[in-house]
Order: C-alpha cells, then structure tokens, then sequence
C-alpha cells in the first residue's frame, strides 16, 4: 500500500450520530494530529474529549492483521473461498433462511449498501439486521407508523433557534457532546431559552437544565399523554393544521385523556410546569434518545411525542419539531440503505411486492428477500437453535452488547460456522469465530455516513491500510464474487457504489419516498472525493431542508397519523428476588465496548472501571461500603461491579455503563443482566427497564496495581484500563494469597525482578515495587479494605527510580494528588479543581478555565465543573 503524504485531510468522526467533522494530519509516527474542521456544519471546529483523542486511538497495537481461521492467520484467498463455500453449501443444503448478516451501524453506507445487497439481493433472505435494532428502531418504526417513512423533520439549527428543549431519555452531554455545546452556547446568548431533562437519574445533561423531571423508568408516554391532554385543554391545537394534514386526532386526544398520569411519579407542580413551557412556546424541541428507544413501549413512546407535535403543528418549522438524536456514526446511513431486516434501501418496502420488483430490477438479481428477515434478538434465538448455521458478525461485538449477553454468547459458540469482521484481534465476539478477517479501520477507510440532521459527510483515508486489512465493502465483494456474482460485486471503489445507490434513491423516488440523492448518480470519482457535507433530498424536486411544516407526509393520504397510546409498564417486573431496577447506559469518555477508547489513557481516567451508581439510602440498607464492590445478579446472569453512591439516582433505580468486556474486566459485561424482552412494533430490547439483586460481594482482599506491561490478571475480581506509560489493574480476591511477593512476581510475570516490599502479613497490608534494571516496573497496593492510595499518584511512579518515595501511596504536600480526571484535554483532577475554586473563589466555569484550563479546548467537561462549582464534595478517585 502506497503511504500517502503527510497532509491534512478532512474527514468525519466515527463516534456519535453528531457527525463532527475532523481535520486528521499524520504526525509521522503512525498517529494523527486531530483538530475540529470550522468548516463543518454539524460541529464548526469543535470536537468532544473522545474526537480530540482519535489520534490515541489509531496505533496498531491489538489490531487485527492478516485474516485467521481456527485460531491460525492464513491468506486471504484461502479465508475468502473458506466463507464463500461455506455459506454457498449452506444455502444450498437448507436454503437462504438458513444465513444471516449481524451487522453495524458503524458501517460506512458503501459497506452497508452491498451487504445489503448481497444478502436480500442475491442469498434471496431478509436476515440481515444491525446493531441499530438495539438503538434507533424504536425510533424508526415510530416515524413510519406517523409519517409513512422514517424522516426526521428538522435540523441542528433548530435546537438554537428554539426557546424551548426537552430532552427525553437523552444524556446529551455526555452522548452527544458537541450538540449539548452547541445548546449551552445558545443558552448562554439568549438566556430567557429553557431546557427540560426528562431522565429518572440526574445526569450531566441535567447541570444545564431549568427542570429536571426524574420521570419513573418507563413512563414517559404517560407523560406525552398528559401533554396531549393539556395541549388541548388550554386551546394550543393547530386546528388548521390538524384538519390540513393529520388524521387520528380525536382517537389519540381519546386515549391521552384516558392514561393514568400518576405513574410518572412527577409531582403536579413539576408537571405543571413542563406543560406550562412546553405550550407556552411555538418554538419548541423535543430531543430523544434511548430512554426513549430501549424500551418496551418504545415505538408507543415515540409516537406519544410525536403526536404533541403534530397537534400543534411544531414540526418541520425553524426552532420546532420533534428530533429523534442518532448514536452511531452512521446509524441514520444504515435506515437509508436498507440495513435492518425488514426495510429495502431508500426507504422502499419490503413488505411492498412494487418495491421490491423494482429494487431486483434495478439490482438485475437472480432472487429476492420475500419478506423481512429476522430481527437481531430472534435471529440469535435462531442462531441458538440451529435454524441458523452460518453467520457473518460485522463491526460489532454482540457477545458484550446483545442483551442476555451469556446466552448470545453461547449461541455463537454453538453455531457450525461463524465469521467476524473486525479492526480488533481479541474481542468476545471475535473468541467465537470459525473465520476472523480484518478490516480497515477509521482512518484507513474510505466512504460515507449520515449524520441525525440528515447530512451525508465524507469519512476519507488518512492512513495506509495496515497489514492485510481491507475495507468492508471489499471483503463483502470478494465473498459475493466467490459466490458467482462477480459482476453485480465489480465495484472499483466507494464513489462507484454510491452513484449506483444514488440512481436506487431516483427509483424510490418514482414510488414518492422521501429519500433522493438522485442528483449523485453520475458523480465523478474526483467529485465524490472532492464531496462536501449536505443535507438530503437532493434530487429534482427538493434539496436539503426541514420536512412537514407543510404536511406532505408519505402516507396514501398524505396525512400524518396520530395514534392512540396507551402507557404500558417496563416489562420486567420488580420482584423480591430482583427489587431494583436495572438502568444502563454510557459514560462520557468511552464508547461502547471499548476497542478503541481504551487505547487512550486520558480517556481511561475519567470512569476507569465498571461501576453501578446506587442511591446512598439504598447503599446503606444493603450494607454496601462506599468504594466496595457490588454482586448484582438476577435470573439472566451476574456481575461484579465497584459502588459508587450518589444522588443522582433514585432510590430503588441502580445504573450501569454498558462498555465492560471479557477483555477489560472480570464481571463487567453488563447485558449478561438485561432482560432480552422487545418491543413488539420495532423489536428493540428494553435495555433500559431490567430489574436485579444487589449485594455486597464479600472480598478479603482488595488489590491496586500498575505494571509498564500488559498483565493477565488471575484474581476473582479484576477491571484494567490504560494509564501512562502502562496499565493499571483493579483487584480483589475471596481469599488472600499467602505470600503477597510470591503473588505479585507471578501477578505480572516477573519472576526476577528486584523487590521493594512493606508487607504486614498480620493486618493483611502489602505495597511491593518491582524494579527491572533499577526502575519500577511494576506496583501492587493490597489491604483487607478498598485501597485508598492515589491512582494517579501510583500509575505516575511507573519508570521512576528514587525507591524510599515508592511506596508512600500518595504524593508528598508539595504534589497534591490530582484526582479523578475531570477534564481529559489538560489532564485536571477532581481534586486541583476542588483546591483551585476554595482557594481562588472561583464562581464561574470560565472562570476554573482561566485559572487551569479546564473545560477550554473540547468542552465536554464544563457540565462537570458546573456541578463541582455547585456542589464542592470531593469525590473518589476511583470514579
Ligand atoms: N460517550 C459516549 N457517547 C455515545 C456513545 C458511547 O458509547 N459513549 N454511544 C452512542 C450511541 S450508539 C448511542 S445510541 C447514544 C445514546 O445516547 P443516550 O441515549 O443519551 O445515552 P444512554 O446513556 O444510553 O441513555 C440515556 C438516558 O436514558 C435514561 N433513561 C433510562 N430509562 C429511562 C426512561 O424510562 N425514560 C427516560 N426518559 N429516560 C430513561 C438513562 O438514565 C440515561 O441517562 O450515544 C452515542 N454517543
Ligand atoms: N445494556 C445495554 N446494552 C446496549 C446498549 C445500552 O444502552 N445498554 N446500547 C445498545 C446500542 S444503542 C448500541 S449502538 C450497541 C453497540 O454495541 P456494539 O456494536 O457491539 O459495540 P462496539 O464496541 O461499537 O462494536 C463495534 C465493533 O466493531 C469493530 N470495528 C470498529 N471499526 C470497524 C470497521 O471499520 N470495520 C469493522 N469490520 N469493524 C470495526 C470494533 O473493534 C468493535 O469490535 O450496544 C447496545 N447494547
Ligand atoms: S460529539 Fe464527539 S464523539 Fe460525537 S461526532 Fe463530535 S467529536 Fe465525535
Ligand atoms: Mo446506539
């Protein structure tokens, strides 16, 4: 591969559906310097702490080189005629039904348009779906039912020119970093705009809030009911609009007024007041994300939004409408092109015998998909019964994310051939794999995604593609070429698969959809290079701009529909055995299952462990001690995760971060725990309404470690993360070893090295350095209690040679022990913070800024220095 010249190149982040634009240089050492591009619309030179990182993230170092098959690298023609055969005797001995495709909606459209293709075209089955089954197809299917497609209306600018924005089941500060800026700013110049949190726990999001209502986990259609209800007791229906352009009104009006409002569990002066803003202003946003989605009302939560919106006719008009937020890169790309199992590309019909004619045509394929395919939870059910017997995972790790995690996971193990296409040589899901092949990553890759205002931005190569990798759609080419379908595979490059989908999105055009890019369809490869962000239609009869201010919905009537709603419960209900509910999510510096963000150690040191956050009412009834660990546990599995109490959840609710693996800890994949029941309209797991038990998990012993090199950790309990210069490890145990240097040398493999130990076997005290060649090499804290010597402190002594400082545990007065890390950009702890506001009086974010720079280059710290200006605690370096 030729090595391109080290010049700037603008491209896309591959992290969240905000779709930032990034300008990426080479610096000569196989990693990139990383500015935000001003000239993108989505983020005008901004970036969060995770795009300011990329360039952390893009080493080779557990990478995946070379495609390896039962556990041994080969070549790529022998791994290419192993899928292809295998697959081709698949379908032929139990038909096309008998495969399926698990696909990502981190997958670049290219990618995404031909395995699409492949599978629905060609292999004639609808079992291909994507990851976006467990994000957006609540979100989806909410849209078809009211508009007839899945069109977001509105665009960025509207969250500015608003005057007021909801935020429902949305952590914007932390998921969507960028956007929450972009709100602050606006706040900031037009103070009189309000925003309204709607999330059981006070998140980040919440520090920029006028009202937070911690809505009872699941109830938010009762809410949008009561909404409803009152829109049209205080006379703010649009009657114009609603007789013009909307059906169902008296229906969903009906039901609205029928739902018990109660189980919101909000007080009637908070929910006085939400209506109050949220008639009050014809400007208003209504932003959703998972808290919406991963439910199992989520369909019916969507459209209850949905339906105030229509009533009033805020919709599609500058500063109004409802906004559904993406989370991946390219989640929005995978619904255009046909990704989920029962959608064609450009949002045709599978169901539709037209539609689906029309695509074979253009496609001039030998079959086609009947019907839709199975969803992601039923095609692992299928997978575990052997309905399926050949699978392809692409650019996703359904062994951490899928819930009821151990059973997929077994799934996977049991199903006769089992191929993952992946950047990473050691995930879970990878460990399953028949077939492992590699494939070129962010940076490396060339193609497109669209972001959540429907804007299509370039992600272009700055890197040589390392190894053997190829990029998605080639490996999906080669297969369908080894398959017999050479010709339809052909592709030169993306710009040749993006004209052909261009001239589909005229095709689907002729059936009224929404989705054109049909202007495209002859662009040139130094055009499609040359390409710069833009919102779609873009096609002959509308380009770019907001949808439905004037009705023209994609239903037979052209009428939006208002539907009926009637609140159900989350599913799993609270038992005695399971008496709390089971709330998960993200956290701001990582993203997903990690094979990329913990390569950065200044990511790593936000949250560098997996944690449940409990109310400190529940923490103490449980006898659960402060910086303790938790056993959580329920019917579907177990995990072992360390306490963090705050009041930021509600009694009764616990939450966790989904981002732990096999990988990076012992007991920190969390969707082991989460309930695979769906939604019965979009099949989207509830991921957000679970219910488990919660103990204290009985260690006697607790571990700290730091070690210059990678360690395999043998003990009951472990999480490890990145820190400078090498790794650091959590640790407990049920039973101590008996010789803590005996253990140590073994622990990280350095059976020579010099010792410097302070060990009190009687009280179960032991600190040990191990020096190699005069520098520490390795340190282990251990204590019969959580061990409270400082992270930062002990990862920096790491190299260092003085030995009588070593192992003091913390800095001496003249290095105050920085803390948890607040702000990844300068590297500013907790604790400096805290020291800096009492010390200088600071009262302002701006103000924490001047004085340490905190909070003034990514920004996705300042929700944080707000609350830490507002509520001074110190807080435990272990977050
Ligand atoms: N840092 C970071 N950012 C990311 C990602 C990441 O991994 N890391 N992933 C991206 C992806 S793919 C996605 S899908 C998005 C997700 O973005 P978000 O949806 O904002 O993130 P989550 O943390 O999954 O959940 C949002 C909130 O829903 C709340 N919630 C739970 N139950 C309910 C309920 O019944 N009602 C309401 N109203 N709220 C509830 C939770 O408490 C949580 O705070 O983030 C994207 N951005
Ligand atoms: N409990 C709980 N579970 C959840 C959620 C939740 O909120 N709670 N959220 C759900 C949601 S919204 C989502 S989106 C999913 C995300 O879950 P996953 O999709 O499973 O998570 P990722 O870690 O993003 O997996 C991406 C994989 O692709 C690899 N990869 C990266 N780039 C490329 C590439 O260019 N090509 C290929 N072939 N591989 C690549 C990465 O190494 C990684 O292994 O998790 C879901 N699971
Ligand atoms: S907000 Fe952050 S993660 Fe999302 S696209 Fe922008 S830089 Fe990337
Ligand atoms: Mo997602």
């Amino acid at each position: 591969m030729m090595m391109r010249a080290a010049q700037t190149i603008c491209t896309t982040c591959p992290y969240c559906g905000v779709g930032c634009g990034v300008q990426a240089t080479p610096d000569g050492r196989g990693g990139l310097d990383i500015r935000g591009d001003t000239a993108h619309p989505a983020n005008a030179g901004k970036l969060c702490s995770k795009g300011s990182a990329l360039g952390e993230t893009v080493d080779l170092d557990g990478r995946l080189l070379a495609p390896v098959v039962n556990g041994q690298e080969t070549d790529w023609d022998s791994a290419l005629d192993l899928v292809a055969g295998r697959f081709r005797a698949t379908i032929d001995a139990h038909g096309p039904d008998s495969v399926a495709f698990y696909v990502s909606g981190q997958l670049l459209t290219e990618d995404y348009y031909v395995a699409n293709k492949l599978m629905k075209g060609f292999i004639g089955s609808g079992n291909i779906d994507t990851n976006s089954r467990l994000c957006m197809a609540s979100s989806v299917a909410g849209h078809k039912r009211a508009f007839g497609t899945d069109t977001v209306p509105g665009q960025y600018e509207d969250f500015e020119q608003s005057d007021v924005i909801v935020l429902v089941g949305s952590n914007l500060a932390w998921c969507h970093p960028v956007l929450f800026q972009r709100i602050a700013a606006a706040k900031k110049s037009r103070p009189g705009m309000r925003i309204v949190v709607v999330d059981p726990r006070r998140t980040a999001t919440c520090d920029l809030a006028d009202l937070h209502l911690p809505v009872a986990p699941g109830a938010d259609a009762a809410l949008f009911n009561a909404l409803l209800t009152e829109i049209d007791a205080q006379g703010a229906v649009d009657r114009a609009y609603v007789e013009a352009h909307v059906s169902g009104f008296a229906d969903a009006l009906a039901a609205a007024k029928e739902s018990d409002t109660t189980v919101t569990g909000l007080s009637a002066t908070d929910l006085a007041e939400f209506t109050r803003l949220w008639i009050g202003s014809e400007k208003v946003v209504t932003i959703y994300s998972q808290g919406v989605n991963q439910s199992t009302s989520g369909t019916d939560k969507v459209n209850a939004i949905l339906n105030c919106h229509l009533a009033t006719g805020r919709i599609g008009k500058p500063g109004a409408g409802p906004f559904s937020v993406t989370g991946q890169p390219n989640a929005m790309g995978g619904r255009e092109v046909g990704g989920l199992a029962n959608m064609l590309a450009c949002h045709l019909d599978i169901e539709n015998v037209a539609h689906r004619d029309a695509v074979q045509g253009f496609w001039a394929s030998p079959t086609m998909a009947p019907g839709p395919g199975l969803k992601a939870i039923d095609m692992f059910r299928a997978v575990e019964d052997g309905r399926i017997k050949a699978l392809w995972i692409i650019c996703t790790n359904p062994a951490v994310s899928m819930p009821e995690a151990d059973r997929v996971r077994a799934a996977i193990a049991g199903c006769d051939f089992v191929v993952v296409s992946d950047i990473t040589a050691d995930t879970d899901t990878a460990r399953l794999a028949d077939v492992i092949l590699p494939a070129t990553g962010w940076g490396e890759k060339d193609g497109t995604v669209t972001n959540s205002e429907r804007r299509i931005s370039r992600q272009r190569a700055v890197l040589p593609e390392p190894g053997e990798a190829r990029p998605d759609w080639k490996i999906l080419c080669d297969v369908a070429a080894k398959m017999g379908w050479a010709e339809h595979f052909a592709y030169e490059g993306p710009a040749a698969i993006f004209r052909e989908y261009a001239a589909l999105s005229e095709v689907a055009g002729q059936f009224g959809r929404d989705f054109d890019i049909s202007d495209f369809k002859a662009i040139s490869d130094a055009d499609y290079e040359a390409l710069v962000p833009f919102v779609w239609p873009q096609g002959p009869t509308k380009k770019g701009g907001r949808f439905f201010a004037d009705g023209g919905f994609f239903t037979a009537d052209g009428k939006a529909r208002m539907l009926p709603i009637t609140p159900r419960a989350p599913k799993t209900a609270l038992s005695p055995e399971a008496p709390f509910r089971f709330n998960t999510g993200r956290v701001r510096d990582h993203w997903h299952t990690m094979t990329r963000t913990a390569k950065s150690p200044r990511l790593s040191l936000h949250m560098a462990e997996p944690y449940l956050e409990i109310h400190p009412s529940d923490a103490a009834k449980l006898g659960l001690s402060a910086a303790g660990l938790a056993d959580v546990s329920n019917s579907h599995g177990r995990a072992v995760l360390r306490v963090l109490e705050s009041t930021r959840a509600q009694p009764g609710s616990v939450f966790a971060p989904m981002h732990w693996t096999g990988e990076t800890a012992s007991g920190g994949r969390i969707d082991a725990l989460v309930a695979a029941h769906v939604d019965p309209v979009s099949g989207q797991p509830e991921n957000k309404g679970g219910a488990v038990q919660v103990a204290p998990y009985k260690a006697a012993w607790y571990g700290f470690a730091v070690s210059a090199q990678d360690v395999v950790p043998r003990a009951d309990y472990w999480a490890k993360a990145r820190a400078k210069g090498g790794w650091r490890t959590e640790l407990a145990g049920r039973a101590a070893p008996a010789d803590w240097e005996a253990f140590a040398r073994e622990f990280f493999a350095l059976p020579d090295a010099e010792a410097v130990t302070m060990i009190d076997a009687g009280r179960g005290l032991a600190r040990i350095a191990l020096m190699v060649e005069g520098r520490v090499s390795a340190v282990l804290f251990a204590a019969p209690e959580p061990v409270a010597v400082s992270r930062g402190h002990v990862a920096g002594l790491l190299g260092e040679t003085d030995q009588p400082a070593l192992l003091a545990g913390r800095a001496g007065a003249d290095q105050p022990d920085p803390g948890a890390i607040v702000c990844a950009c300068f590297d500013v702890g907790v604790n400096t913070i805290l020291a800096a506001i009492t010390d200088q009086g600071l009262t302002s974010v701006e103000a924490v800024g001047a004085a340490l720079q905190a909070g003034t280059n990514c920004g996705s710290c300042r929700p944080e220095l707000a609350a830490l200006l507002a509520d001074a605690q110190p807080r435990e370096a272990a977050e």
